[in-house]
């Protein structure tokens, strides 16, 4: 496929115009169109992001030309070409945000024109040894907001409901949403006004007593009668915003790497239905991560800003017994064929993969695409309510059962 003639938008403007839109016209006129979703709390290894005028430069320059001249015929091999390049571990000359949009705008050129979905096409390039029998994900969605995601007092980022696979994802998503509105009426009647303020992810954002009381509150909610058995629970600590010169500045505390371990192990042992933290600790807290994995027997301690879906640093983190799974976000890479590298990584060392959205979404729905390809055991998507529900539809579509 020729990728003839390649545009660039800006869309949902927030963050200085990095939340970019690429179409590509293939050598036909057939269009294919991507969009790149950008981040808030980002780990220090992700790839470089570049405005929008920046990268409408660059491809106005010989690197656009040169693309629109070539032929590529799988998506490594253009890849490949960008990354030739762009050598740079972070994609500072071309961004990962303008990367990872050419990449999935010509996986979906690239699909169209085999008439394959791009999950197939997926599959069938990066996921062809796998075989596993097809499962559907883990679901992870996070409707209470904190940390830099909300504008409240609670340290953690992320406090998720989990559902459990379903061989009905619409019953499954639906008793999701019922969930998420049930939280919304019991959450109003604690504050003084009528408006329950959301954060980046849709999440409720109000100020608790402390971190851990929206994991009690979240508990109680699950273990209702009607959602009983379908809800787990997870945390993203994203650390890295609360670390201190000397240790992590935890609701008015200073607590050391122990302390908060401990605080940890303590969640887990008052919440049995709590089963997964992300970034429990900064990123370059390597001894925080490695403690605690070794004492948390059957739960699951996920890299993100650790290991920034870079299969080098999986490799090296999953060896080290510090993580025993991993988000996977193509942005953080910035190419589709080195997310489906950085998968292929986490399953050799007995990883867990999660693909995951990112604060700033779009209506992208490649990374649904990505985990069905790739048999995920989990997907994180935000909570169930506007442009996140296009994600949620998507899944809907890809794992009904025929
Ligand atoms: C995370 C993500 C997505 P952000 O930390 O896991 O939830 O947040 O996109 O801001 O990095
Ligand atoms: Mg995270």
């Amino acid at each position: 496929m020729i990728a003839k003639k390649v545009s660039i938008r800006s869309i949902f403007d927030s963050r200085d115009g990095e939340t970019i839109e690429i179409e590509i016209r293939d050598q036909f006129g057939q269009s294919s169109i991507a969009s790149v979703p950008s981040g808030k709390s980002r780990g220090a290894n992700e790839a470089s992001v570049i405005s929008f005028s920046t990268a409408k430069r660059i491809l106005a320059g010989p690197f656009g030309r040169e693309i629109s001249r070539r032929n590529f015929k799988t998506i490594t091999s253009f890849d490949k070409f960008l990354l030739s390049y762009d050598p740079t571990p972070r994609k500072v000359k071309i961004g990962g945000n303008l990367a990872l949009g050419l990449s999935i705008a010509f996986t979906r050129g690239l699909a169209e024109k085999n008439k394959q979905k791009v999950w197939q096409l997926l599959k069938a390039e990066f996921f062809k040894k796998d075989k596993s029998s097809p499962k559907t994900p883990y679901i992870f969605s996070n409707l209470i907001n904190g940390g830099e995601h909300a504008n409240n007092n609670l340290a953690f980022q992320e406090y998720m409901v989990v559902l459990l696979p379903s061989a009905n994802p619409e019953k499954a998503i639906s008793n999701l949403i019922n969930l998420y509105q049930d939280l919304g009426t019991v959450l109003t009647k604690r504050i003084k006004t009528k408006n329950l303020a959301l954060g980046d992810e849709g999440g409720y954002s109000l100020n608790f007593k402390n971190s851990l009381e929206p994991i009690s509150v979240l508990e109680m909610m699950i273990r209702k009668e009607k959602y009983r058995g379908k809800f787990l629970m997870a945390l993203d600590s994203a650390a890295t915003s609360f670390k201190t010169n000397h240790g992590y500045d935890f609701d008015g505390h200073e607590l050391g790497r122990n302390q908060l371990k401990e605080k940890y192990l303590e969640i887990f042992k008052n919440h049995k239905l709590l089963f997964s933290i992300e970034d429990p600790f900064q990123e370059k807290d390597y001894a925080g991560f490695k403690n605690l994995l070794a004492s948390s027997r059957n739960r699951m301690v996920v890299g993100d800003d650790l290991t920034t879906t870079n299969p080098r640093y999986i490799e090296k983190f999953a060896k080290a017994r510090f993580i025993n799974s991993c988000i996977i976000k193509p942005n953080q890479i910035g190419t589709v064929s080195e997310s489906c590298a950085a998968i292929i990584v986490a399953r050799k060392n007995n990883v867990k993969t999660i693909i995951s959205h990112r604060s700033g979404e779009t209506e992208d729905v490649f990374i649904i695409h990505l985990a069905k390809a790739s048999n995920a055991f989990g997907l994180k998507i935000g909570a169930p309510i506007k442009e996140r529900m296009i994600k949620f539809n998507e899944l809907i579509r890809l794992y009904a059962k025929k």
